[in-house]
């Protein structure tokens, strides 16, 4: 593994590249992704983030999230009588992706451990108790894997807090596969392994879950714009900004997947955890898509027994996986 350090805005950068030709750069600044570099079809190495035009820790490019993403309704919640107060970053009523104190905005610290076929590079960021609202004193941990042969990186996210506290982990990487921007990603072919999705209100909070209709059916890959222009896809959202329910979960399968005919680099999301939130980057003429894997973004008010509670003896454990191919 090639490895290069820099630094970004005073925060470490630190560059892999393995032996099949794919770059990964990450960042001290938000334990973020600031670049992917996989070659195509034609052996040409191109960017499939949208670092290109948004840049790094903007729009939350790359970011990790928490303590929770996504929307927690009227910023608050309690577990065994402890009340956790968030700020109220979503239309003043609710919390968005932990709120400015978040997770995205601290520089973690940074180890770098090489063995024979990958190399590992561990964030950590010591969180401490009252931050951003939340309860508890956590120690967290992002570990990215990148492997030496096969164009794979792995995600994880460990945690362990000091008393009974809600994480909710995830990465808010934009993917585009045409490489370098070059197609929208509604030309791209979406898979989802969900028959559930999020319904959604004014505010984006999360009201019911839903059987896909056939706009939010992405069981078959099929285009992502197929049906973007569609009423029930465009409601308070502008596009897909949804929670999708996996149909099982794990690293032995797809959560979803991207592929773009122009480039022929495809990306397959595995991950242990229930849901993905697709992000379609509706405000700039879908020019990208996050696959946010998460717990239910309001899951301590909706499914409280499966939505990242964590304890000291149960800490915090979820892994996402990346894998690029050509087709
Ligand atoms: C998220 O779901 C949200 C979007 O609504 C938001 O605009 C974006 O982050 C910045 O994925």
């Amino acid at each position: 593994m090639k490895i290069e350090n820099g630094s970004y805005e005073g925060a470490k950068t630190i560059a892999l590249t393995n032996k099949s030709g794919m770059t990964l750069t990450l960042c001290a600044l938000g334990a973020g992704i600031m670049s992917i570099k996989v070659p195509d079809r034609d052996g040409i190495s191109r960017e499939v983030t949208r670092l290109a035009d948004s840049g790094y820790a903007k729009e939350y490019h790359g970011l990790t999230i928490g303590r929770t993403s996504g929307r927690i309704e009227n910023a608050t919640f309690e577990i065994d009588g402890k009340i956790a107060k968030l700020e109220k970053n979503n239309h003043g009523v609710d919390n968005l992706h932990g709120g400015k104190d978040g997770f995205h905005g601290k520089v973690f610290s940074v180890a770098v451990n090489a063995a024979a076929d990958c190399t590992d590079v561990v964030f950590g960021y010591d969180s401490p108790d009252g931050e951003g609202g939340y309860f508890g004193n956590v120690k967290l941990a992002v570990t990215y894997r990148v492997y030496e042969n096969e164009n794979k990186i792995t995600m994880s996210f460990d945690a362990t807090p000091d008393c009974k506290t809600l994480l909710n982990l995830t990465n808010h990487v934009y993917w585009n596969m045409s490489g370098d921007l070059r197609e929208p990603v509604t030309d791209q072919t979406v898979y989802i392994n969900a028959s559930r999705v999020g319904r959604l209100n004014e505010r984006l909070i999360v009201v019911d879950i839903d059987p896909v209709t056939p706009q939010f059916d992405f069981r078959k890959p099929r285009k992502m714009g197929e049906y973007i222009t569609d009423e029930s896809v465009q409601r308070h959202t502008h596009g897909y900004d949804h929670p999708f329910f996996l149909d099982g979960r794990g690293l032995d399968k797809t959560a979803c997947s991207l592929y773009s005919q122009t480039s022929g680099i495809k990306l397959e999301v595995k991950t242990t955890y229930p849901c993905v939130v697709v992000f379609g980057d509706n405000f700039t003429g879908y020019k990208s898509t996050c696959f946010e894997c998460q717990y239910h973004p309001d899951g301590i008010h909706q499914c409280p027994d499966d939505c990242g509670v964590c304890t000291p003896e149960k800490p915090y454990a979820e892994t996402t996986e990346y894998v690029f191919t050509v087709k």
